[in-house]
């Protein structure tokens, strides 16, 4: 009896070995798998911002990983773990550039970039003109530059839909840093080949790239009641330089737009395509900002 004891005490640890052999073998097996994960690479997060009222920027950042945490600067230098800890969206008041990154553990994605200039609007954007034919307005856009800070645009229309009640709708609204005014097209149907002209007239300047805000964005409202652009040619003096696609909705677009602008230098943004909002008998197509950047 006591020979069989022994014998089923054998029996039992070496299943028992075989038990915890299995168990080390799942563990290592999860280490490898979390191991693995952990070295996986991290997508770069998403930068989006919207420009306020008074010129300054709220940005949003986005993780687009399920893990990590966002990491960001706005002094140039590359994000790391002693970086600020993205907590929120908070507002960029001053021309800067932000870079974040997610970091997981010791892993780090690419690092997203983003430049944001605060623009100082010196000139307001109102026109003298009381006509709905071409109108003009200045304004100063400060943007890296060669040999200077700031770059000075007038802008006119080909057309643009007559004022009603308080609100007009001239080129230069597009230009007042103001969402609440918008350029509207005058022309008869959607507004396809009416333009707005950028003409520079300050020194030799560098352009890195141009924002939009499409539609008439004062609200949600105003934005589904016009039209708004979905294909945009940009001309350099005359000279065919881009399309820009734009999205159909009312916060800040960017484009890459490298170009070196000389006194003269006219920039003009010819529609192709609209979305067209509801008829009241005419269609009108709007947009509220572009700036140089
Ligand atoms: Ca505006
Ligand atoms: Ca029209």
């Amino acid at each position: 009896m006591k020979k069989e004891i022994k014998i089923k005490k054998q029996k039992r640890s070496k299943n028992n070995f075989i038990h915890l052999t299995g168990l080390i073998v799942s563990v290592f097996s999860l280490l490898l798998i979390l191991s693995g994960c952990a070295s996986k690479e991290l997508s770069e997060p998403e930068i989006s911002a919207i420009t306020n009222a008074d010129g300054t920027s709220q940005v949003t950042i986005t993780n687009q990983n399920d893990v990590g945490d966002i990491y960001y600067t706005i002094d140039g230098a590359d994000p790391l773990t002693n970086s600020k800890l993205y907590s929120g969206s908070f507002i960029i008041s001053e021309t800067t550039t932000l870079k974040a990154r997610t970091i997981y553990k010791n892993v780090l994605s690419v690092i997203a970039t983003q430049q944001f200039t605060i623009t100082a609007v010196t000139t307001n954007g109102t026109d003298s003109s009381t006509t709905s034919s071409a109108t003009t307005a200045s304004s100063t856009q400060t943007i890296p530059s060669i040999g200077q800070t700031s770059a000075v645009f007038n802008v006119s229309a080909s057309s643009a839909l007559s004022p009603m009640g308080d609100n007009n709708y001239y080129a230069g609204n597009l230009i007042d840093n103001n969402w609440s005014t918008a350029w509207v097209e005058g022309a008869a149907g959607n507004g396809y080949g009416e333009y707005v002209a950028f003409s520079y007239t300050g020194s030799q300047a560098q352009i890195q790239g141009i924002s939009i805000v499409n539609g008439y964005a004062k609200s949600e409202q105003s934005f589904y009641e016009n039209g708004c652009v979905t294909k945009l040619d940009v001309y350099v003096n005359e000279t065919y330089n881009q399309t820009l696609y734009l999205s159909t909705y009312g916060t800040t677009q960017y484009f890459d737009f490298y170009n070196v602008v000389s006194p003269g230098d006219v920039i003009k943004f010819v529609i192709r395509s609209v979305q067209e909002g509801p008829s009241d008998g005419e269609f009108d197509t709007a947009m509220t900002e572009i700036v140089f950047y």
